[in-house]
């Protein structure tokens, strides 16, 4: 039997300005997320939804910077709530904007430290999100969570990351925007960024596989973060940031599926979602389906399919 599937909502729309992620979480459960989990066996257990604890004053030197109050409080309920899920099964983080992977990967990282493997992240996504609070012009913190996971500095209001992962245990994948302070900030750290064109040049799957041996030979843990603009527009339209030339339907679940039998995720984001931008609820539902498919959905199975 595989580890329980946790489902944690999490209604955060404090790192961005559009209103509407909120109501992911229900959205997810809507479309049948539970339900799609247990057709493939798995046990589930939804714990609901999560709520920030009381805010404490406190203010950014970027003025930009808004909602830090709230953001801070958020990840500090999530980073706590993850850590617990990790310890009984596997945690699929329903959001909410970016913002949440402060909190959910903060909670993953402790976790991973206090059993003593290494966590690697793979961030599925348009944008990098490696901004500080410094950095960042728009103010939004949805496109920071990357940097306070690689231990930039820049994060006092925020308690310091538990265990930093480092630059060669990240990789980005589906990039085509970046801001130039990020840019600066990963070239100078050296991450793993496959953009469109290196998945133009070489293919959906080749550069997954590199990054997957990798945490393979590392014995490590595999945290997966989702943003539902990694998607094409076309296909996904429920996201307030979209940016053409995305990852179509087949790539993504190609990718889904390469996950999965490598056997290696542990915890997963799903992210961006705003449920107010959506299509009768196609990207809910497209998103459920790609769950499916990282958690073992198959058209036709047979053994001499390798993947990974
Ligand atoms: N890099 C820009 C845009 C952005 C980042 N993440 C999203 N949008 N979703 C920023 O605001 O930091
Ligand atoms: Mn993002
Ligand atoms: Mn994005």
């Amino acid at each position: 039997m595989s580890l329980p599937r946790i489902l944690i909502g999490a209604p955060i729309d404090s790192g961005q300005r559009r209103a509407g992620c909120l109501m992911g979480p229900a959205a997810y459960r809507v479309a049948g997320i539970a339900q799609a989990l247990a057709d493939l066996g798995h046990g589930v257990e939804d714990r609901g939804d999560l709520a920030p604890g009381p805010l404490s004053a406190i203010h950014s030197p970027n003025p930009a910077v808004h909602s830090l109050a709230e953001t801070v409080a958020w990840t500090r309920a999530l980073a706590a709530a993850g850590q617990a899920a990790m310890a009984a099964g596997f945690p699929i983080f329903m959001g909410g904007d970016h913002s949440l992977s402060l909190g959910s990967v903060a909670g993953v990282a402790a976790q991973a430290a206090a059993v003593g493997r290494p966590l690697f992240v793979l961030w599925l996504d348009a944008h990098s999100d490696f901004h500080t609070p410094l950095t960042t012009t728009s103010g939004n913190l949805h496109g920071t969570p990357l940097a306070y996971i690689a231990g930039e500095p820049g994060f006092d209001a925020f308690a310091p990351f538990p265990a930093p992962v480092p630059a060669d245990r990240i990789c980005l994948y589906g990039i085509r925007s970046i801001d130039p302070a990020e840019y600066a900030t990963m070239l100078a750290r050296q991450v793993t960024v496959v953009d469109m064109r290196d998945i133009d040049e070489s293919g959906i799957v080749a550069p997954l596989r590199a990054f997957l041996d990798r945490v393979r030979a590392a014995g490590g843990m595999l945290h997966v973060s989702l943003d539902v603009d990694f998607l094409d527009p076309g296909i996904a339209p429920a996201v307030g940031t979209t940016v053409p030339g995305g990852i179509t339907f087949r790539e993504a679940h190609l990718v889904m599926e390469h996950l999965h039998d490598s056997g290696l995720v542990t915890s997963l984001d799903l992210v961006e979602l705003n449920p107010f931008l959506d299509e009768r609820g196609r990207t809910a539902k497209l998103m459920v389906d790609l769950v499916g498919s990282l958690m073992g959905r198959k058209v036709f199975d047979r053994p001499t399919r390798s993947f990974g």
